[in-house]
């Protein structure tokens, strides 16, 4: 999965990407390098950030997910709120990837529901503005796992079909570095919920600070690809379904690496 964020504030790629033309070039070129799917995003969840409007969030982001599925490009919505997540499938998104695992948007799971599209229910407990205030777990893994298993239940009340609902830890959103390593060490408790698993490390804070710590410089956000890479590749290994990546043929790459590795070419 290729990030598309078409936010001026996004901490990665923002700024280079707002304009409708240059943020669909990107996904197209995304899609060429080898992303199956290209996630457009139009609120940045930076931590700390601030929300935008619904109407900012729709312009933002309808023009390019009609422009990329008009070329054939599998859409995924980023989004929290339920009415962008209706319009972007009413435009052709085939994917609503939720950040807050339909916690954010009360009307967000009978709209997935309606949807009847791959809903991607990811772990999270407060909007980014205050959510690193809430990193507190008595066993991270564990927790994360009981927490996603009962958004699970709660989407299937509410009329999602089980069958379409794909699940992540969420890395970095109420979690800390050390949070993150330990999910990623336990993914297959994740994956034990028997849904596919997505992981999104990609340029995040934590894989600079472990750099750092073995090399005593800090690489910014567009330097951590290769970081990246090695996260999928590792992710890949241990089952994960999906990475949710800003360098898409790096990632591609590593996850063709480890299909031979275990005898799929
Ligand atoms: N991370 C970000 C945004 N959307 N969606 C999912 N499913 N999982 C994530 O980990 C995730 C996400 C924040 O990263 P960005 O600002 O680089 O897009």
């Amino acid at each position: 999965m290729g990030v598309l964020n078409v936010t001026p504030d996004s901490f990665s790629d923002g700024h280079k990407y707002l304009a409708v033309d240059s943020a669909v070039e990107h996904g197209l070129a995304m899609s060429r390098s080898g992303a199956d799917i290209v996630d457009v995003g139009g609120e940045s969840t930076r931590p700390g950030a601030d929300r935008v409007s619904e109407r900012e969030e729709l312009a933002r982001v309808l023009p390019v997910v009609r422009a990329l599925v008009e070329s054939g490009v599998r859409v995924s919505i980023d989004t929290t709120r339920a009415g962008v997540a209706a319009a972007a499938v009413g435009v052709g998104a085939t994917v609503i990837n939720d950040v807050s695992g339909g916690l954010a948007d009360p009307r967000m799971p009978r709209a997935a529901a309606e949807a009847g599209v791959t809903y991607v229910a990811m772990h999270w407990r407060a909007p980014s503005r205050h959510m690193q205030d809430h990193a507190v777990y008595a066993d991270v893994v564990e927790d994360v796992r009981a927490a996603l298993s009962r958004r699970m239940d709660a989407l299937v009340d509410a009329g999602v079909d089980q069958a379409r609902i794909v699940l992540d830890p969420g890395l970095g959103f109420a979690k800390d570095a050390a949070h993150n390593w330990a999910l990623l060490r336990g993914l297959h408790r994740i994956i034990d919920l028997g849904r596919p698993v997505l992981v999104g490390a990609s340029r995040k804070s934590f894989l600079g600070r472990a750099a750092a710590a073995s090399e005593g410089v800090l690489p910014e956000a567009h330097e951590r690809d290769r970081l990246t890479a090695a996260v999928t590749a590792l992710a890949a290994d241990a089952g994960a379904a999906c990475v949710r990546v800003h360098d898409v043929r790096s990632s591609r790459d590593a996850v063709t690496v480890a299909a031979a590795w275990h005898g799929r070419t």
